[in-house]
C-alpha cells in the first residue's frame, strides 16, 4: 500500500483552518522571544528518524505476542511500511536493518524500493545475541568475549558480514550489541571477558570503510542478570576508544538503572565528541521499550536540551547523530506507537529550541537554581504541536500523522493485502 500526496493534501484541507489558527498563536508568542519559526521548521525538517526493521510488527513480551493482522512478510513490505510513516510525517526517512532478521535477498531492488520512498539504509544491527539456523557454535555463553576461539571468531566474522551487506545498500554505520554476560557471579573472569570483547571490537573495528562509524551499545542487565560485559557508558567509551576515532558510543534510553542522569551522560559524552547515535523508547521499570514519550516525557526534554546544547557548542567534534527508534508494540498497532513515538522526539527537539539558552546561562552563572528552572520549564510548557504541523505541511505531509493513518483505514488495507495472520521477524 502507498499513502499518495492527493490523500494528504484532503486530509490537511479538512484540517486548515484550525491549524493556521493555532499557528498564528504560537507564532505570535515565538515572535515576541524573538524567535524565527522558519528556522525551527528547517531544523525539524531535517531531523529523520531511523525506523528498525525489527519494531514493525508486533512485539512480544516473554510471555506472548499478539498479532497486530496485516504485519509486513518480509523486508520489502516492512520498507513499504516505513514509506507509510514517511509519507504521513516527512519524518521516518531512513530504516536500521538487523541483520539476519532481515537480509536483503535482492539488494539492488531493496534499494530500489527505498529509494522510491525516500527511505536511506542508516545503521546496521549485528546480531550475536541468537543462534542461528545452521551456525556451527552456539552464543549460549557469549560471543565476542567468549572464552573459545572459534566462537569468538565467528561471532567476528558474522560482524564482518554484516559491514559487507551494509556497504552494498549504502549504510555508513554499523551498531554492535552484545547479550554477553553472566548471570551468576563467578560464572565469568570479568577482566576477562571485558579484555577479550576489546580485542574482537579492534578486529572487527580493522574491518571498518574509511567513512564508516561503529557504534557501541551499552546495557546494565537483560538477558543475563549477574553482570553485562559492556555494562555502561563508561565501558562503551573506554572500548571505543580503544578501537578507535571511528567508535562511538550509543545511548539506549531503556538501557539505565532506575532514574539514572541521562541528559548528563549525553553531556559527557558530546564534550569528548564521542556520541554516536540513539535509541529511542521509554520505560518505567527496566528495558521496557515503550513508546517514546509515553511515561517520562520531561526527561526526554531535558535530553534534547543537552544534545542541541552539543550540536551549538560542538568543541568536542561530535558528528551528528544516528537517531533510531528501539522500541517493541505488545498492545498498540506497531506503525500508530511509531506514529506517537516520531512525534515525541520531535516534539521534545523543538521544546529544546526554544529554550532561552542565554537567559539559562545567566541563571547557571547566577547561581540561581529558581530561575534556572523557570526558563527550562518556559519552554517546556510551550505548546509547540502547531509547529510541527506546519513543519509537515511545507513538506507535503498530513497535519496530524495519527488521524490521517485511522482516517485512510491504513491497517485495514494492509490486512486485505497480506492477510491476518502474517508475522514480522524481530523480537
Ligand atoms: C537490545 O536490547 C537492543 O536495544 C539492541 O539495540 C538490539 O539491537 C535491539 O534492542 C533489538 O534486540
Ligand atoms: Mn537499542
Amino acid at each position: 500500500m502507498k499513502i499518495d500526496q492527493s490523500q494528504i493534501a484532503s486530509h490537511n484541507q479538512q484540517l486548515l483552518d484550525r491549524h493556521r489558527e493555532s499557528f498564528a498563536f504560537l507564532q505570535a508568542q515565538l515572535d515576541r522571544k524573538g524567535l524565527h519559526t522558519d528556522e525551527i521548521v528547517r531544523k525539524l525538517s531535517t531531523l529523520q528518524i531511523a525506523i528498525p526493521s525489527w519494531a514493525l510488527g508486533a512485539g512480544g513480551t516473554r510471555f506472548g505476542r499478539f498479532s497486530t493482522g496485516g504485519e509486513p512478510g518480509n523486508l520489502e513490505q516492512k520498507i513499504e511500511d516505513i514509506g507509510l510513516l514517511h509519507a504521513l510525517t516527512n519524518a521516518a526517512g531512513a530504516v536500521s536493518l538487523h541483520i539476519p532478521w532481515d537480509i536483503p535477498e535482492d539488494v539492488a531492488a531493496i534499494k530500489e524500493t527505498a529509494a522510491s520512498l525516500g527511505i536511506a539504509f542508516d545503521a546496521v544491527n549485528s546480531n550475536t545475541f541468537q543462534d542461528q539456523h545452521g551456525q556451527a557454535h552456539s552464543y549460549k555463553f557469549g560471543s565476542l568475549c567468549h572464552s573459545n576461539d572459534a566462537i569468538r571468531d565467528q561471532a567476528i566474522r558474522h560482524n564482518i558480514d554484516v559491514i559487507e551487506t551494509g556497504k552494498a545498500l549504502g549504510s555508513k554505520s554499523i551498531t554492535v550489541w552484545l547479550a554477553d554476560g553472566a548471570s551468576f557471579p563467578g560464572q565469568h573472569n570479568l577482566r576477562g571477558a571485558l579484555q577479550r570483547t576489546m580485542d574482537s571490537l579492534k578486529i572487527i573495528y580493522r574491518h571498518l570503510p574509511d567513512d564508516w562509524k561503529m557504534f557501541i551499545e551499552y546495557k546494565p542487565y537483560e538477558p543475563n542478570f549477574y553482570s553485562t560485559v559492556i555494562q555502561d557508558w563508561g565501558t562503551s567509551y573506554l572500548l571505543a576508544t580503544a578501537c578507535g576515532e571511528k567508535a562511538y558510543t550509543l545511548v539506549d534510553l531503556g538501557h539505565h538503572l532506575p532514574n539514572t542522569n541521562i541528559e548528563q551522560i549525553v553531556a559527557t559524552l558530546m564534550m569528548q565528541g564521542k556520541l554516536g547515535g540513539f535509541h529511542f523508547n521509554d520505560s518505567k521499570y527496566g528495558d521496557d521499550d515503550l513508546t517514546v514519550g509515553a511515561i517520562k516525557p520531561y526527561q526526554l526534554f531535558l535530553i534534547f536540551n543537552e544534545l542541541v546544547y552539543g550540536m551549538n557548542n560542538n568543541t568536542g567534534k561530535n558528528p551528528p547523530l544516528a537517531w533510531m527508534i528501539d522500541a517493541s508494540h505488545n498492545l498498540k498497532d506497531p506503525l500508530e506507537d511509531l506514529l506517537q513515538s516520531l512525534e515525541a522526539i520531535r516534539l521534545a527537539y523543538a521544546q529544546a529550541l526554544v529554550l532561552d539558552s542565554k537567559a539559562l546561562e545567566a541563571a547557571q552563572m547566577d547561581n540561581d537554581p529558581a530561575q534556572a528552572q523557570e526558563i527550562l520549564q518556559d519552554a517546556y510548557r510551550t505548546d509547540m504541536r502547531p509547529l510541527l504541523q506546519e513543519a509537515r505541511l511545507q513538506n507535503g505531509a498530513a497535519i496530524e500523522p495519527l488521524a490521517a493513518y485511522r482516517n485512510l483505514g491504513v491497517r485495514d488495507q494492509l490486512i486485505r493485502e497480506r492477510g491476518k495472520s502474517t508475522i514480522a521477524t524481530g523480537l
